[in-house]
């Protein structure tokens, strides 16, 4: 049976960690664990996933909530049965919020923290795949366990037209296709089998392989089934370029692209510059003739570049591209085995080996995480290096009951633990949550980033982090503005609850260094980015190379990370009115400039990283709010109340589809409504005072939320949450558990028991 396991040490003495592993996640595959009932179980709760696959896209994480079973049987409290009545009071409401806490602590692990599935987007593991089948490790990573549950994977998340999609509730596409048909090949399926076949004859209806975005044409370069000469270069002499702006080039250097953008490609030219590709074998030499439509050699690779499948196609390339990557095409003749290029290599290695290290060889993504550790094998097979990277694999891997999967980052950790606390705290039912609140507080005590990255700094465009709370675990430590304001907001939450009930309080040492980073994370135009700060111009995204994704090469300001350092900076004042008064003062007017500037005249926010104008509503409403506007007294407001309103279904919830985001239109979903996008609309409208005009839509969403509840207390997975670079939609399994209680309890207590504000007490 699969075990998650928290804080786990497995990896050897390669494995290294500034905190005992706290917030690691890993599954390991234990034929002997688990009783035969339990084991009975996970087949029954595998057989229910793939039964209903094509009505339901996404897992419910059961595998992890049955590890917890005992605990779920054994809590105290569980949500009233019997009809949820229309007009429910405090009490009933106070019933199914103590049923929410009680099932919900019973996933807290030991270290603290809230697990939950990452996973969502369908390219990441065959990357995976394709980088170890290529250093010759993927039997020793991979046991037969792991290939039979990513199988399962696969076969769950086929669509009926034989593709797969870039993410699991999307259309077929050809990066997704041809990315998993490699994968399923390399995981020992046969080309005669029906999954191959039909992937297939997709991919061969719509061109072959060749249609295959430039990340795929990337990673089929790799394993030797298509040909370098057919990907538009990736010179890693760009890292050469001078940085600064006076230069005019220096706005092209890599270190002002977005971290991401400029982490992934980083290993990518790396590996290009090498042309770094796996050894033939007979199953690669196979794959290369099942992939096109024509035979191999056949194939014009200068067309083939900027070949792309309409379905892929999210943001087409302008013709600067084409001019651009066809005089660096030209150039590769000279470029290649030339000094220059080494020196540019060696550049690359250094940048690479520092994310390593001070990444505890997570790395701060899953594209990243596999390209460079490809790259440390490229450079010294059987190194040191990348020996290192192998324990940290598992750090990304996720099975739940649809299969085994790649996450989008090593966890959602910190970012989950710190909504829990808040959502948990604000409930105001303390002896219920105390004991949960001190265990999440020591996680979020232990995630946060007390010192910098290696110096200097500067010589490897990094951003300050002391003070910093990062999006998962201290392990990988990059430090995100809006993870440091969730973190910095829940350590002030638990500072005012008493310390025998909650555990020692941060620091306020510790916090100022936290106000320090938010303060520094200001842009120009007052808002805040999520990593670093905006280095360069929007006109730069012409030369974003990547088909399926937007906005990917600047980190711009996003209203969800503006509204979460204001309301961090507005707690943090309170409790600490005099620390850097001033300036404090001078950021909130600003952010709350940038907020007003971005809102659409209908009133809404657009999203980024959630589902979408629900998700932003919530931010740029709570953002506004904590400056102390409110309906009654601003018009922005009422605007926004109003869109949401009008948004509100007949089942009395919201119910928003990952459409909104690609698309920029707010778009219903089919169906039921949504519990985590009715909390959200809920925390919007009642944050700046709504119930006091009218409390009726609050309380048909909160009926809503009540009757969603399970006997157990849970709440149902329903369709996926989160969002990046517009169009890749990625899980947040913790959602539907913590937005659904806290919106309850903000409706209990400012609707039904008429409390003017939030207070945190005991
Ligand atoms: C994340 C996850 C967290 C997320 C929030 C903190 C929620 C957000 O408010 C700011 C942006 C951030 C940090 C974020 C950015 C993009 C990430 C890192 C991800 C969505 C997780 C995976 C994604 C990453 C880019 C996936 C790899 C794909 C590439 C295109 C490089």
């Amino acid at each position: 049976m699969w075990k998650f396991i928290s804080a786990g040490t497995t990896g050897g003495p390669l494995l290294r960690s500034l905190n005992g592993n706290k917030g690691r996640q890993t599954w390991e595959y234990d034929p002997a664990a688990g009783t035969p009932e339990q084991r009975a179980e996970a087949e029954r709760l595998r057989e229910e996933f793939t039964a209903n696959k094509d009505k339901h896209h996404h897992s419910g994480d059961e595998l992890l909530r049955l590890q917890s079973a005992e605990r779920i049987r054994a809590k105290k409290h569980s949500p009233p049965s019997g009809p949820v009545p229309d007009a429910p009071d405090a009490e009933r409401v106070e019933e199914h919020l103590k049923g929410g806490i009680s099932f919900y602590e019973c996933l807290q692990q030991e270290d603290g923290h809230f697990p939950g599935d990452y996973g969502g987007p369908m390219f990441l593991l065959p990357g995976l795949v394709i980088a170890l089948y290529t250093c010759g490790v993927l039997d020793q990573i991979f046991s037969p366990a792991h290939k039979r549950e990513a199988l399962r994977y696969l076969a769950n998340h086929q669509n009926g037209d034989g593709g797969f999609g870039l993410h699991i509730e999307g259309g077929s596409t050809m990066f997704g296709t041809g990315l998993n048909y490699v994968m399923a090949r390399l995981l020992g399926l046969g080309p005669e089998e029906e999954l191959c076949v039909r992937a297939r004859e997709w991919m061969h209806a719509r061109g072959g392989a060749t249609y295959i975005t430039s990340w795929g044409k990337f990673w089929l370069a790799v394993l030797g089934v298509y040909s370098w000469d057919g990907m538009n270069p990736l010179t890693p002499e760009m890292w050469l370029l001078p940085h600064s702006k006076w230069t005019g080039i220096g706005m092209l250097h890599p270190g002002r692209f977005w971290c991401h953008c400029r982490m992934v490609y980083l290993p990518m030219s790396y590996v290009y510059g090498k042309r770094g590709t796996c050894q033939e074998t007979p199953l690669t030499a196979a794959i290369r003739q099942e992939l096109y439509p024509m035979p191999y050699g056949k194939i014009d690779w200068n067309a083939a570049r900027n070949q792309c499948a309409k379905e892929d196609l999210y943001y087409p390339h302008p013709l600067v591209q084409d001019v651009l990557w066809w005089a660096l095409y030209k150039a590769e003749n000279v470029l290649q085995g030339s000094w220059l290029r080494r020196l540019a290599l060696a550049e690359c290695m250094k940048h690479i080996h520092y994310e390593d290290e001070n990444t505890r060889y997570v790395d701060i993504g899953p594209v990243n995480k596999v390209i460079n550790m490809l790259a440390c094998w490229l450079e010294e097979p059987g190194g040191k290096a990348f020996q290192k990277h192998l324990p940290r694999v598992h750090d990304y891997l996720w099975v739940a009951e649809d299969g085994l999967k790649m996450q989008g980052y090593n966890g959602s950790q910190l970012w989950d633990t710190s909504f829990a606390v808040q959502a948990i705290a604000e409930a105001g039912l303390l002896p219920v949550s105390a004991r949960c609140l001190r265990k999440a507080h020591e996680y979020v005590e232990q995630s946060q980033v007390v010192e910098e990255a290696a110096a200097p700094l500067s010589a490897y465009y990094r951003h300050i982090s002391k003070g910093a709370w990062p999006f998962s675990s201290r392990d990988h430590g990059w430090p995100i503005s809006d993870c440091s304001s969730e973190g910095l907001k829940a350590a002030l939450t638990l500072a005012l609850l008493p310390e025998e009930l909650v555990g020692p309080a941060i620091s306020p040492e510790r916090l100022q260094d936290c106000v320090n980073v938010i303060l520094s994370y200001q842009n120009a135009d007052g808002g805040m980015a999520t990593y670093e700060n905006t280095r360069s111009f929007h006109w730069l995204e012409i030369l974003n190379p990547a088909e399926t994704f937007g906005d990917i090469i600047v980190d711009y300001s996003y209203v969800e990370c503006t509204s979460a350092c204001i309301t961090a900076l507005c707690s943090f004042r309170r409790q600490h009115p005099e620390h850097r008064r001033a300036e404090i003062a001078a950021s909130l007017r600003r952010a709350e400039a940038f907020i007003r500037s971005i809102q659409r005249k209908d009133g809404s926010w657009y999203g980024s990283w959630g589902v979408c104008f629900t998700y932003a509503c919530w931010f740029g409403a709570t953002g506004l709010a904590a400056l102390g506007h409110t309906y009654a007294n601003d018009e922005a407001l009422r605007r926004c109340c109003s869109f949401l309103v009008d948004k509100q279904r007949a089942d009395g919830g919201w119910g928003e589809s990952y459409l909104s985001c690609q698309e920029k239109v707010y778009s219903q979903l089919e169906g039921e409504s949504h519990v985590v996008n009715t909390a959200w609309a809920m925390l919007a409208l009642m944050a700046v005072g709504y119930h006091k005009v009218d409390p009726e839509p609050l309380r048909r969403g909160a009926v809503f939320l009540m009757r969603m509840q399970r006997p157990s207390g849970d709440w149902p997975q329903q369709h996926i949450s989160g969002v990046f670079n517009r169009n890749c939609m990625i899980t947040y399994a913790n959602y539907r558990n913590i937005f659904p209680i806290w919106a309850l309890g903000h409706f209990r207590r400012l609707v039904l028991l008429g409390e003017e504000e939030i207070s945190i007490h005991s």
